[in-house]
């Protein structure tokens, strides 16, 4: 079974399904079994067990299960307006990193990080996260970013429970283009 196929799609219901089954507006969860039977249509083999592993074995910490694992929800990354996951507000350290491809560079360095079709501009922990979230969209690189000082003058910047920093947008006063970690 290719539970990476499964999770892609699972992670597509759980943060941009436009149907509040698969992503509900107090906190994202949806029904363990809703998920499980949205799945089975694609991958009939899928079970409860299916899913535990996907959760247990997720790298990023996609993916969270109530206590008794009846609800399941996506950790970060929604895009449908309202739905509303509380994260924490920690102190950030002095630099955080946003990776990006070359060919939105001049659009950023114009207008700023904006979250585009997400909620939240995705901001990683270190440099070389980074260089992997911007390897995805094309040649790579990276931004740092002014954590401290953009709190400092009362911006809010906010850390997902699988340690995924998140900002509503990101001036470009904040950030400059980075040779390495
Ligand atoms: C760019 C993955 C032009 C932005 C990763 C990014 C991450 C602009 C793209 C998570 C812009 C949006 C999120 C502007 C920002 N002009 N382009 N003003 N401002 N952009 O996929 O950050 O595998 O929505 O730089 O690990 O790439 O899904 O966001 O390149 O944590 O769990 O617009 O997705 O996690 O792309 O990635 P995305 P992202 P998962």
């Amino acid at each position: 079974m290719d539970l990476k196929k499964i999770s892609k799609k699972m992670s597509y219901l759980l943060r941009h399904s436009t149907d509040p089954q698969y992503v509900s507006s107090d906190g994202g969860w949806a029904d363990t079994d809703v998920i499980i039977q949205a799945l089975k249509k694609s991958y009939p083999q899928t079970d409860l067990n299916t899913v535990i592993r996907i959760v247990d074995s997720d790298e990023k910490g996609r993916y969270s299960f109530s206590d008794d694992k009846s609800k399941i929800r996506a950790n970060q990354g929604h895009s449908i307006p309202g739905v509303t996951v509380k994260m924490e507000k920690p102190d950030p350290p002095e630099y955080l990193y946003h990776g990006t491809a070359t060919r939105f560079l001049e659009s950023i360095m114009h207008e700023g990080l904006k979250p585009q079709s997400r909620q939240f501009v995705h901001i990683s922990p270190d440099y070389e996260t980074a260089l992997k979230v911007g390897a995805r969209h094309g040649k790579p690189v990276v931004l740092r970013i002014e954590a401290e000082r953009f709190v400092h003058d009362g911006n809010d910047l906010y850390r997902s429970s699988n340690g995924v920093w998140q900002a509503k947008e990101v001036p470009p006063e904040y950030f400059t283009l980075c040779d390495k970690g």
